[in-house]
């Protein structure tokens, strides 16, 4: 078995080795969370939601230890990474009412008595980015196990500590043998055979579109159940009558939260041109003023990108002559950081602002209306998030409507919240996670009818 070396992306040093399964080592993990399905759907509701409770506990029990492994191994600012393991915790919480919940219907019919009933999909691959591998992996997992699946977790090579401990955790906590799987791996390897194998009945990846739009083709050739999360490159809309001074305080943490590596980011800064002048004076502070380092540090707001070739490609978004309208700081010394960057003004083909950065870089482009702010947040193949700035509510209303996009804030940049929906339109992605709905994802509705005559 070769091994992976997991690197501090804040010193570039060496943080543990990790065993990479084979497709063999995948298969053998199929066949165990295919063997163990059958006992777990078959485990009482209520016992189900207590399991899943005592996996929340144990969680909660060690969100110190799970942070600070993603500090070391992902380079998140340690109270970032709190809130994250906090996260789970919080996921499999909500999510442990659902097996008591799992309600059919009875539907009038002649004849007889017709019932529904929600069945568990079967073994579940969950396919995580390196991004937020604790959160990702939580939405995932604590719907699918509510609903009664088996799931195999392949999270990011680069990214495997965190979602190996809450493995453990789960085994600890009394989940069943081969109810819960994480198989740290490549891509190409675990990742693959976990779309091509007949056994698994759905795939639910997080990553990149290029990488969602084979996974699809993929699932297609099995009429595989698939829900896709890719990316983003969302608008954050700040019109003539914001309250601009929380507008721009608030922007650089809209896309510069873990160092811009977020589907959710709000990657072009649309503003009014009347307020333009305005919104930049109060913008460049505040983008000096986000706290670049140490991600061990308590007051860092933001670490490291995740690694020296994802720097590159950051990198080269921002090439010689970019038109930088300033910066904040970076560590100087090991670590693959990046400075907080403001492009302004950008062409209308300049890749910085037609790409998915996945970096902390932001375009400031004018707009003279509503019509067409609306107009070029929808021009782009993604359609994930974003935020509107207004004291008008009706405004707000509007604006939000027009907008093909799956999660928008007004006057705040929430995306995330595990009590409602999260996904995206178009090509950024298929299906929905979170919200009261999601262990129906992980279901098939059976209907039956029952003859009286
Ligand atoms: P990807 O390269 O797409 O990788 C995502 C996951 O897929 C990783 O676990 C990866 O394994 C695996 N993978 C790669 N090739 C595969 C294959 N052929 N078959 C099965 N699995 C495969 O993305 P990334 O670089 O980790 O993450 C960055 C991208 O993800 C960005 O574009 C971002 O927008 C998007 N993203 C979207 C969201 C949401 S919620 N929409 C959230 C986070 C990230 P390896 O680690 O071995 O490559």
């Amino acid at each position: 078995m070769s091994e992976f070396t997991v690197l501090n992306p804040a010193t570039e040093q060496p943080v543990t080795t990790v065993a990479q399964p084979t497709a063999a080592d995948t298969d053998a993990a199929i066949a165990r969370a295919d063997a163990a399905q059958a006992r777990w759907r078959a485990v009482a509701p209520g016992e189900r939601a207590a399991m899943l409770r005592r996996f929340a506990a144990a969680v909660d029990s060690h969100v110190d230890e799970l942070a600070d492994l993603e500090v070391a191994g992902s380079g998140h600012p340690v109270g970032q990474a709190r809130w994250e393991a906090g996260h789970v915790r919080d996921v499999l919480q909500y999510y442990s009412a659902a097996p008591e919940r799992l309600i059919g219907q009875q539907i009038p019919v002649p004849g007889g008595l017709n019932v529904t009933f929600h069945e568990p999909v079967g073994v579940v691959g969950l396919i995580v980015p390196w991004n937020f591998p604790m959160p990702i992996l939580a939405w995932g997992m604590a719907p699918a196990l509510a609903a009664g699946n088996t799931v195999i977790a392949k999270p990011a090579e680069l990214t495997p500590l965190t979602a190996i401990r809450i493995g453990e955790l789960a085994a600890e906590a009394g989940l069943p043998d081969g109810v819960f799987q994480v198989m740290p791996g490549k891509g190409s390897v675990v990742g693959q055979r976990l779309v091509d194998h007949p056994a698994v009945r759905k795939i639910v990846f997080t990553g990149s579109t290029e990488v969602g739009r084979e996974i699809m083709a993929g699932c297609a050739r099995q009429i595989k159940r698939v829900t896709l999360e890719l990316g983003g490159k969302s608008a954050n809309i700040v019109l003539a009558d914001a309250d601009l001074e929380r507008a721009a305080a608030t922007a650089p943490y809209a896309v510069f939260d873990n160092a811009g590596q977020d589907c959710c980011a709000r990657s072009r800064i649309l503003v009014q041109r009347s307020v333009l002048d305005r919104f930049m004076e109060l913008f460049e502070p505040a983008v000096k003023g986000v706290a670049v380092g140490d991600p061990a540090a308590p007051g860092t707001e933001m670490g490291p990108l995740i690694s020296a070739a994802h720097r590159q490609h950051v990198a080269s978004y921002v090439p010689e002559g970019a038109p930088v309208a300033f910066r904040g700081s970076a560590p100087a010394g090991p670590g693959f950081w990046f400075p907080p960057t403001v492009l302004a003004p950008v062409s209308a083909d300049d890749p910085a602002y037609t790409e998915e950065v996945f970096g902390p870089v932001v375009t400031v482009t004018p707009v003279e209306d509503e019509a067409e702010a609306i107009a070029i947040a929808n021009d782009t193949p993604y359609g994930l998030s974003g935020s509107i700035w207004t004291s008008d509510v009706g405004r707000a209303i509007r604006v939000a409507r027009a907008v093909e996009s799956g999660n928008l804030s007004v006057n705040s940049h929430s995306s995330v919240r595990y009590w409602t929906p999260f996904g995206g339109f178009k090509q950024s992605g298929l299906g929905r996670e979170l919200g009261p709905d999601a262990p129906d994802a992980f279901t098939e509705t059976k209907n039956v009818f029952i003859a009286t005559d």
